[in-house]
């Protein structure tokens, strides 16, 4: 199956054809030379998700999914959440939201987190398929590990002692939000 992947982030790209392998071709924003940012106006993920796909399927019209992501802090109740991509001002920094994170969990004990990512597929015929991943782990005191992209670098996965930006893309796509996302898209392209 052709579909497309509503996003301009090449490391989303990158980990999603990873992960799809040579049944379905997966083109990009970048790959359909698309390059004006997506509107993301709505306050949950999956409103994102849904806004970012219906822009593009009415744009291309053609079966298409966006994912939107976000990290929760559980003391900072839910924070970044839906505001991940610019937690440190106005615009994308990898770093800045990093350093805001951090300043914010500055002396808290509880640094338990999740990421969690909402895919929305938008079918050749228009209709409209949800689906969820969750990573659980916990947010370190600094930043560790060069692999990755956005918070990477401070997030532990549970049961590993490394960080996502450690881990091999191949064990993050096992274990993360994305990956178990797109994991079930992967098992409704195919049934
Ligand atoms: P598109 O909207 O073009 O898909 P984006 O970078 O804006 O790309 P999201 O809105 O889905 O992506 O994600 C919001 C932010 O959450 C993103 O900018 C990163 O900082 C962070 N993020 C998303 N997925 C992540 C992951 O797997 N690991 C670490 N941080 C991630």
């Amino acid at each position: 199956m052709h579909v497309i992947f509503a996003t301009q982030n090449p490391n989303k790209v990158l980990e999603i054809q990873n992960q799809v392998g040579e049944l379905h071709t997966i083109q990009s924003l970048l790959d359909l030379n698309y390059l004006e940012e997506l509107e993301e106006t709505q306050d949950t993920l999956q409103g994102n998700a849904l806004q970012k796909a219906r822009f593009v399927y009415q744009k291309f019209g053609k079966a298409c999914f966006a994912d939107d992501t976000g990290l929760e802090i559980e003391s900072l109740n839910g924070e970044p959440g839906v505001y991940s991509a610019r937690y440190g001002g106005p615009e994308k920094s990898f770093d800045k939201n990093m350093d805001s994170v951090l300043s914010k969990l500055h002396g808290k004990m509880n640094r338990k987190a999740q990421f969690r990512t909402v895919i929305a597929l938008i079918d050749e015929n228009g209709k409209e398929h949800l689906f969820e991943g969750i990573c659980k782990g916990e947010i370190l005191e600094k930043k560790v590990g060069k692999g990755g992209f956005g918070y990477d670098p401070i997030f532990q996965p549970e049961s590993y002692q490394e960080t996502f930006a450690e881990l091999s893309l191949e064990v993050k796509n096992k274990i993360s939000h994305r990956g178990l996302a797109v994991s079930k898209l992967i098992q409704f392209l195919n049934a």
